[in-house]
């Protein structure tokens, strides 16, 4: 850092608003600063950029780059939170009131493009030479309202009022072809910083832009339409994440993203290797490892064969060669949309050559296998092509040198099952990277108050870099570091309890159980049946009105997709409940349900800091890992989990006393499919037809939706095999009998906070900085480079 943020700020941000920085809008303050912070890291982000590109690199490729704000977390890392909040209280500004006017970067939907952030945090701090590859999209994930408790869908103009933290790199511009468009791809870079490091990675996001700004002409000839058609399909290339692929219109806009993003980046990777290594592509996985970060990313294999061979002179032979030596793919869910699948006339209209591309590698892959002695029946389920569509999870294990599932059970499932023709094949490829959360964000910034806590504690903030050292510190403290962590909790919930008011308009009590799920909203993870338990609990409460029950705040975060339409339904249902309890002269003195909208990252930074019950409740085996389990733990918060995902390890990690496990297993599972029948479970499970029936007798409003209906169909009267899929009615006396367990342990907060210390200091196996060295040592084979 060559300046100092109070000789600069001022400059910059006079600079944003044109006026004395006493009298800039927080806005304004927020804009300077920002640059402030760019200017501060420009000369060390462009060394180490030349650094990384003239040695191995590792690259990122990712649909979703799901980052939240940008300014508090590079403060955070560069050691500068102290001197900003003296540079903007200098002109009479206040630091978390400015750091409130960013927009959170939403370029992602959940877990996925969360991680993808993470992994970026820990490569920065880890020094490793990595960088990310994604689309810059005009609106991230939509933003969330509630409308008489129904979800609707608004878009996110994250950037539309000016973003420092986006770098726009025309000179880097790539061209990317269609048979029926070109487009120009345009780079705008975001600076990743580390945590005590001078490295700055980058994350690099594409914007599609006509070649042509405008076509005059046309415009002058008086053909206005035409003259802004063009240039609005090209737009729409980078204008939403995920754009509806219900239509057929909306798929071929989906493979359109992905091959722009992955064949932008490809050119720019073949380039640099160029400069550095010369025109004989022949040593291109020598310098290049690509991960793909699932398979929206996968078309990144034909498009690299097709720039080898067509642009580049290799035979087919050598640049396969450096493709199934390059890519590594990660799988991250075992439900159907892990396996992609594409009309192969969208390809046909797309991108011809690339079609034809990908119908050699079917044919070559059919030889291979039927030389192996596969059955004709094996091929075809595995083939690349078949019955006209192509498939894009094939293509990735077909080409992969590397194959992860993201939590130890998870693997196993894709081994055993998702993917077992191809683990039958190549068990070597097989791997398993349990997914890691950033400690800088999810602890050190986002709980100033407990960073404390471990800085006392170790002695140092060496735990940031490496929080595995806080194992050390399990056992052996004492009752004052117990009641800190208690004190700790009752500020945050405070906190929290403000910002609730001011934000959702619901008065929480900081001395209640503080009881969290946030997730995105899917019938597999089970936000249902923690609904089915406030119901159930409500009822309990009416019906015995001495029924003691410890105070609880049940927290939910959520957005569904917009066309799934029971998720929504499920919305609408727990935001009936809240209406139904808080509204309750009586039970609301106990239980106060809250649904915060527009769950986001900032959102998940002032929740879970003051969680005391991490809901990890998706039926066993559906869970690939989760991650928001590893940021409660992190942050004192205890599981309420089935034994899925990396609740697994964690349960490992704490014992069995320091967890609340419930339900069936995976294993167990298809045993007791066998018999199960959710009518019984109806009739039988004390509270169950109670809260059932509440769905249809008029005690819960609907609004004539037939929504809640539907979600009580789905329980009890779809057809026999397909009733209650998720399993919630068979697990709901486990839940209510462990979740009810919970609730009542709290009260003796001393044997708490000691289950809080085991889940803080054993939380060091989750930091995504362990993930990281081990993709960086075992699947990349890259070492720390530092600038
Ligand atoms: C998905 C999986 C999660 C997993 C993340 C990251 O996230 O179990 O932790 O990817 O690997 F489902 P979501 O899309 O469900 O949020």
């Amino acid at each position: 850092m060559t300046q100092n943020l109070a000789s600069t700020v001022p400059s910059q941000v006079r600079a944003v608003s044109g006026r004395p920085a006493e009298a800039s809008t927080r806005m304004e303050v927020w804009q300077g600063l920002s640059a402030a912070v760019v200017d501060a890291i420009a000369n060390d982000w462009h060394a180490t950029d030349e650094r990384y590109r003239a040695g191995r690199m590792e690259h990122y490729f990712s649909a979703e780059f799901l980052m939240g704000r940008a300014l508090l977390n590079n403060l955070t890392n560069l050691g500068l939170v102290d001197e900003a909040q003296k540079a903007v209280g200098a002109f009479g500004h206040n630091l978390s009131d400015v750091l409130e006017q960013e927009p959170d970067a939403a370029l992602g939907n959940g877990g996925l493009g969360r991680l993808a952030a993470c992994f970026l945090d820990s490569c920065a701090t880890l020094d490793l030479p990595v960088n990310g590859y994604g689309i810059l999209y005009r609106y991230g994930l939509f933003k969330q309202l509630f409308d008489d408790g129904f979800q609707t869908e608004h878009p996110d103009a994250w950037m539309e009022e000016g973003y420092p933290f986006v770098i726009r790199r025309e000179e880097a511009q790539r061209i990317v072809r269609y048979q029926d468009l070109t487009v120009r791809a345009v780079p705008h870079d975001m600076p990743i910083t580390g945590y005590g490091t001078r490295n700055v990675n980058t994350l690099r996001l594409w914007k599609a832009e006509p070649m042509e700004e405008f076509d005059y002409e046309a415009f002058n000839s008086q053909r206005f339409t035409d003259a802004i058609v063009e240039r609005e399909r090209t737009a729409d290339i980078s204008r939403v994440l995920y754009p509806n692929d219900t239509t057929y219109e909306g798929k071929v806009l989906r493979v359109r993203q992905q091959y722009f993003f992955c064949s932008a980046s490809l050119q720019e990777i073949i380039d640099t290797y160029i400069a550095h290594h010369g025109e004989d592509l022949r040593g291109f996985s020598t310098y290049n490892a690509i991960q793909l970060n699932d398979t929206h990313p996968v078309l990144a294999i034909p498009e690299l064969m097709r720039l080898l061979m067509d642009e580049h002179d290799l035979g087919w032979e050598e640049a396969w060669a450096e493709v199934v030596t390059t890519f590594a793919y990660t799988n991250h869910t075992v439900l159907a949309e892990a396996l992609e699948t594409w009309e192969v006339s969208i390809f046909e209209r797309l991108f011809p050559r690339v079609l034809e591309i990908v119908y050699e590698i079917d044919r070559r892959f059919r030889q291979d296998m039927r030389e192996r002695g596969l059955d004709e029946d094996t091929i075809a389920y595995m083939a690349p092509v078949q019955d006209g569509v192509v498939r894009m999870a094939w293509i990735a294990c077909y080409a992969a040198y590397s194959i992860n599932g993201v939590a130890a059970i998870h693997t196993e499932i894709i081994k055993r099952d998702t993917l077992k023709e191809w683990y039958a094949l190549w068990p070597e490829r097989f791997n398993n990277k349990t997914n890691g959360v950033t400690p800088r964000r999810w602890l050190r910034q986002c709980n100033p108050r407990l960073s404390a806590v471990l800085d006392d504690v170790v002695g140092n903030d060496s735990w940031v870099r490496d929080l595995s050292v806080l194992s050390r510190f399990t056992d052996g403290v004492g009752d004052e570091v117990l009641d800190r962590l208690a004190e700790v909790k009752r500020a945050n919930k405070a906190d929290f309890a403000a910002w609730v008011l001011e934000r959702e308009g619901v008065e929480i009590d900081p001395e209640a159980v503080f009881d969290v799920q946030i997730k995105r909203l899917h019938e597999y993870k089970r936000q249902l049946l923690n609904a089915l338990y406030i119901l159930d609990l409500y009822f309990r409460m009416k019906e015995d009105p001495s029924l003691e029950v410890p105070k609880r705040v049940f927290v939910f975060g959520a957005k569904a997709a917009p066309g799934y339409v029971r998720a929504k339904a499920i919305i609408k249902l727990i935001n009936t409940i809240a209406e139904l309890v808080n509204n309750d002269p009586v039970v609301s003195r106990t239980l106060k349900v809250v649904f915060i909208h527009n769950y986001n990252v900032s959102p998940a930074e002032h929740i879970i800091p003051a969680a005391d019950v991490s809901e990890q409740i998706s039926m066993a085996g559906k869970e690939a890992s989760g991650t928001s389990n590893m940021k409660f733990m992190m942050n004192g918060a205890l599981t309420l989990g089935t034994l899925d995902g990396a609740n697994v390890e964690i349960l490992d990690q704490v014992g069995e006393d320091n967890a609340y496990i419930f339900g069936a297993t995976e294993d167990e599972l298809p045993v007791l499919r066998e018999t199960y029948d959710p009518r019984q479970a109806y009739e039988n499970v004390p509270g169950l037809k109670r809260v059932l029936d509440a769905l249809i007798d008029g005690t819960l409003d609907d609004r004539g939706t037939g929504g809640f209906a539907d979600i009580r169909r789905s329980l009890l009267e779809a057809s026999y095999e397909s009733a209650d899929v998720y399993y919630v009615l068979g697990d709901f006396a486990a839940y209510r009998e462990a979740k009810d367990r919970m609730a009542a342990d709290y009260a003796d907060q001393r044997a708490w906070q000691r289950k809080v210390w085991v889940n803080i200091t054993g939380s060091g196996r989750f930091s995504s900085d362990r993930t990281i060295s081990d993709y960086a040592h075992e699947v990349w084979k890259i070492e720390p480079e530092s600038v």
